[in-house]
C-alpha cells in the first residue's frame, strides 16, 4: 500500500473528470493511491469514474458539500491507514504537474500542513481571480492570521496535503464551502506545523459559482466570518488565540 492519497471532491465534473484522473495517474501513479469523492452528481461522473477501476471511488447518494467531501476523504485515508491526504480539484484549477512538489514537501517532513497558495509566487499566475474572490480571500486571510497568529497568504486553496496523524486530532464538520474557516481554527489550536507552497492560480471558467445565497458576496463572507468565530468561540481558549490576544 502506498503511504500516499490523493482525494478529490468531485460534484458534476463530467467536462474535466478524465483529463484529470489521466494527468494525476501520469504523476502520481507510483506514488500515490487515489479516490474519487463524487458529491452526488447528477451528470456522468459517476459513469466515467467506473472506467477508473484502478481509483477508489466513494458516492454521497446526495450532495452533501465540499467540506463533507474532504472530511470522508480524510476518514478514507485514516481507515487505509495513509500517512499522508492530499487534496485537489477536479475542474481543472489545480495542476496535477504540482504533485511533485507536494511530494517533495512530504519527503522534507517538516510540516503537517502544506498549503497551496496562488498569491506565494507571481511566476504561477495564469488567470486574474474575479475581484469579489480575491477581496474575500485576502481580507479572510488577514482576520485568519490576525486571530490565530499565522502567517497565510491564500486560505482557501483546496490544493493541500495533510499528515493523517495530525488530522486525528481535528474534529471537523463544516459541510460546505466555509470549511476552510474551521479547518484553520483547528489546526492552529491543535498546533500542528504549516507550511506554504506555490500553485498556480487557475480561473478558467468565470461562469462558475457556488450556488444560492453564496454567489452574493456579501452574504458569503459573512457567511464565512460567522463560521470562523463561532469555531474561536467553540475551540477557546487555546494557545494560539492567547498568542494572539
Ligand atoms: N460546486 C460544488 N463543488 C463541489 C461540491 N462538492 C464537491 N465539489 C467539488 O469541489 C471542488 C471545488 O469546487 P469549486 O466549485 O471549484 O470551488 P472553488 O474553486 O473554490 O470555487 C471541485 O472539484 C468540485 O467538483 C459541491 O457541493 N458543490
Ligand atoms: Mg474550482
Amino acid at each position: 500500500m502506498k503511504p500516499i492519497l490523493i482525494a478529490i471532491p468531485v460534484f458534476n465534473e463530467e467536462r474535466h473528470i478524465v483529463r484529470v484522473l489521466r494527468e494525476i495517474r501520469s504523476v502520481a501513479r507510483k506514488r500515490a493511491d487515489i479516490l474519487v469523492v463524487d458529491d452526488g452528481s447528477t451528470d456522468a461522473t459517476a459513469e466515467i469514474s467506473a472506467r477508473h477501476p484502478d481509483i477508489a471511488y466513494l458516492r454521497h447518494d446526495r450532495n452533501l458539500g465540499y467540506g463533507a467531501s474532504l472530511i470522508d476523504a480524510f476518514n478514507w485515508a485514516g481507515r487505509g491507514h495513509y500517512q499522508w491526504v492530499i487534496t485537489m480539484d477536479c475542474d481543472e484549477q489545480h495542476e496535477p504537474s504540482r504533485l511533485n512538489d507536494f511530494f517533495a514537501a512530504i519527503a522534507d517532513d517538516a510540516a503537517d500542513i502544506i498549503s497551496g497558495s496562488r498569491y506565494l509566487h507571481a511566476a504561477y499566475i495564469h488567470d486574474l481571480p474575479p475581484a469579489d474572490r480575491r477581496r474575500i480571500n485576502m481580507l479572510l486571510t488577514d482576520v485568519v492570521n490576525r486571530n490565530l497568529s499565522l502567517e497565510l497568504t491564500d486560505t482557501f486553496c483546496g490544493y493541500k496535503a495533510h499528515r493523517v496523524q495530525a488530522l486525528r486530532r481535528l474534529k471537523l464538520t463544516e459541510p460546505g464551502y466555509a470549511f476552510p474557516m474551521q479547518f484553520w481554527v483547528h489546526c492552529a489550536c491543535a498546533g500542528l506545523n504549516i507550511r506554504e507552497l506555490p500553485v498556480d492560480l487557475i480561473y478558467n471558467d468565470p461562469n462558475r459559482h457556488f450556488g444560492g445565497q453564496l454567489d452574493n458576496p456579501d452574504l458569503r463572507l459573512r457567511h464565512y466570518l460567522n463560521v470562523f468565530f463561532d469555531t474561536m468561540n467553540q475551540l477557546a481558549p487555546c494557545q494560539s488565540m492567547a498568542a494572539a490576544c
